[in-house]
């Protein structure tokens, strides 16, 4: 990870995007941000923590151990690697179980949506609902009620500590499940992998660090091929599948309104939101808005839960991870309603500056000093209200004199699922991953890359945004989910006119389709659309046996949670290399990281990489294409794009100044949904 003063040598913070700058630098010098903490705290984390080394799972510790250092092992004898392997193993537990209760809550409310007979529920999405019976062992033909309900109950099932399903591993090319069944490690129930996982890694259980890793494997499956895809699918059932849709991103002026009352509706989980879109529109709550002189009510999205509702309703997003805090510094949001996942502590300091108020909507995720309104789908539409109406009448409380809106909203596209990345790419009348395919193999696109997950407060570099445009201009198409995702939107790449950077062989692809030279593919779960498109990759035929043969990679530059470890581990298992930024959470322990980063290779075909600046990321994942390409057989050498300063200065020239100029050329595929709120 790069910290501001090895990059700057200043001792302020260095924002990493010009709004962050713009909102911070003016707003009251006493509120204290992630950034300032990092320059409070020093850059450099303790070493045993950072590298995994660290073991306090008992009260004879907490044991700082140095490998290879005679008593300075645990006291109980546990070696280094041994303790890195324990820590990233309960790192994945924890990441795959915050993915995995979001999927269990959509699965209750699918649940509920189709056992009550008082509300009328119809699937629009009739393909995804046979796929999934099919997936699930259910006779697609029978009634669309009762298939419904029997998806409901199959769905509960999979959470169940005594299930020996498999979750949905069996989705995955037969090769890959063949070698997760040579390892044993095919995942059986969501909620038994992590109880079991967290039971191997207490003190006096598994002590043999290869094994505790592939057992961290084995729990990562249950989320990739469980947890968030179960919460996908379900979402898509619920809410409608995504298609790409025009919308407006950045804490700028189209997204934070300055004349309606603003709530930020942060997190994960899609379903209170998806209220609120629809009670912000009722009658009572407009005519409560225009009482207090605002036009309206704005929502914005902020994280995942503002992913969600990009992308399947256009609503603007105004922050990643980072921008949390400056959100509500723009002085103009009545309040931040928040869900679960990446809600940080620090919000409800951040809003004590301001009239904002911090409401907390889940039992299980409250925080000290926000108001807390239960969220309950049963009564969902009253408790809205509620809420909607707290924030109405903040809206007198305003102070003009602390509005900082800084002057730049972008236009992007966004709402690639896997199934319609088959239409835009295969079209309507022959919808398949064919002509993706056939464009690797004749070179035009020479990979995939996955550029995923969180940004970083020790960060103060546009890691993912370097990264995708060089990748970009060396041809290869470019897949975003998270927070990576709103960092990439906030720099255009999400745009069909950032085709122009592309090189000349992916420009020629996506000037034929008018797409954006990185897809928007949803939230943290939908990560999960990556491994079906993947699969379909496979399946469609191609010199392709298997996930690991794709000339494709996957990367997290600025990852800090634990639900992106899990990811990186689910990549790994189902044959995608991933590179993930240092400091590595096992480098403490040389054989755990010579595991992880090499030995694991032959077990999934792919493993970890770790790296620091963007060049290095770009190597790596270049040169796992060029390995890719090679291992098929469809490998046609040619130089390499390399950035130097003054190409990355061109290239920043384009930030913000590339006008949306419609999406004209993506014709029968687009939807064209107006963008909602904020034109
Ligand atoms: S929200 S897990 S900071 S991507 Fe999904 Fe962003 Fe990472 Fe949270």
């Amino acid at each position: 990870m790069i910290d501001a003063k090895a990059r700057t040598g200043k001792t302020e913070p260095v924002y990493p995007t010009p709004v962050l700058q713009e909102i911070l630098e003016r707003a009251d010098s006493r509120m204290l941000t992630g950034f300032s903490r990092v320059e409070k705290r020093g850059v450099l984390p303790c070493k045993f923590g950072a590298g995994g080394t660290c073991c306090h799972v008992c009260n004879m510790g907490p044991c700082q151990i140095v490998e290879g250092v005679e008593g300075l092992e645990g006291i109980c004898g546990a070696s280094g690697a041994t303790v890195a392997a324990r820590n990233f193993a309960r790192m994945v537990a924890g990441g795959t179980s915050a993915h995995s209760e979001h999927g269990k809550h959509v699965a209750e409310v699918f649940a509920h949506v189709v056992n009550n007979q008082e509300i009328s529920f119809e699937v629009r999405d009739k393909r995804k609902l046979k796929v999934l019976a099919q997936e699930f062992g259910l006779d697609p033909e029978q009634d669309e009620p009762a298939l419904l309900q029997e998806l409901a109950k199959t769905s509960l099932k999979m959470f169940d500590l005594h299930t020996q399903e498999g979750c949905l591993s069996r989705r995955a090319p037969k090769p890959t499940f063949e070698r997760w069944e040579k390892h044993g490690i095919v995942p059986q129930s969501i909620n038994k992998e992590v109880v079991e996982l967290i039971h191997r890694t207490t003190i006096g259980v598994d002590q043999d660090y290869k094994n505790l890793l592939l057992g961290a494997a084995k729990c990562s499956l249950a989320d990739g091929w469980g947890g968030s895809m179960l919460a996908t699918e379900l979402q898509d059932l619920l809410l409608g599948t995504p298609d790409p849709i025009k919308a407006v991103v950045n804490v700028g002026p189209k997204v934070v309104r300055k004349d309606m009352v603003n709530v930020a509706i942060h997190g994960h989980d899609p379903l209170l939101a998806d209220v609120l879109i629809r009670m912000s529109k009722d009658p009572e709550v407009l005519a409560r808005a225009a009482q207090v002189g605002a036009k309206g009510v704005n929502l914005l999205g902020v994280c995942c839960t503002g992913n969600e509702v990009l992308m399947r309703y256009g609503l603007p997003v105004a922050a990643s991870f980072v921008h949390q805090e400056a959100a509500i510094a723009t002085g103009a949001l009545e309040a931040m309603v928040v869900d679960v996942q990446c809600i940080i502590q620090n919000i409800t300091r951040i809003a004590s500056f301001y009239h904002t108020e911090i409401i907390t909507t889940t039992d299980i995720s409250k925080i000290e000093g926000a108001t807390h309104i239960s969220f309950r789908p049963e009564q969902g539409e009253q408790i809205a209200k509620e809420i909607l109406f707290r924030a109405i009448d903040r809206f007198a409380l305003r102070d003009k004199n602390k509005i900082n809106i800084p002057a730049k909203s972008l236009e992007i596209v966004a709402g690639f699922s896997h199934e319609t990345i088959m239409y835009v790419l295969g079209g309507r009348f022959r919808a398949s991953y064919r002509p993706l395919n056939d464009n690797i193999v004749n070179g035009k696109i020479r990979g995939l890359a996955a550029i995923v997950g969180c940004d970083n407060f020790r960060s103060n570099a546009d890691l993912h945004v370097e990264i995708a445009k060089e990748l970009i201009a060396n041809d290869v198409l470019v897949l975003t989910t998270g927070c990576s995702a709103v960092r990439m939107a906030m720099e255009g790449l999400l745009s069909p006119e950032a085709a122009s950077m592309a090189g000349s062989g992916l420009r020629e692809v996506l000037e034929a389709i008018g797409c954006p030279p990185v897809l928007h593919m949803g939230s943290c779960v939908d990560n999960s659309r990556i491994l079906i498109a993947a699969t379909e990759m496979v399946n469609t035929g191609a010199p392709w046996k298997e996930i690991a043969q794709i000339p494709a990679v996957g990367a997290a530059p600025e990852w800090m949670s634990e639900k992106a470890i899990a990811i990186g581990m689910y990549f790994v298992a189902s044959g995608v290399q991933v590179v993930f930024s240092e400091p590595f959470p096992v480098q403490g322990s040389k054989k755990a990281y010579k595991f992880l980063t090499e030995e694991i290779e032959d077990y999934f075909g792919a493993s970890w990489k770790t790296a620091t600046t963007s060049s290095q990321f770009v190597n790596m994942m270049m040169d796992r294409i060029n390995f890719g390409r090679k291992g098929v057989g469809i490998d046609q050498p040619r130089p390499r794009i390399l950035f130097d300063m003054s190409m990355r200065r061109t290239l920043d020239q384009n930030r913000y100044i590339s006008p949306f100029h419609g999406l004209g050329c993506f014709g029968p595929h687009l939807k064209y949904t107006q963008v909602k709120q904020s034109a």
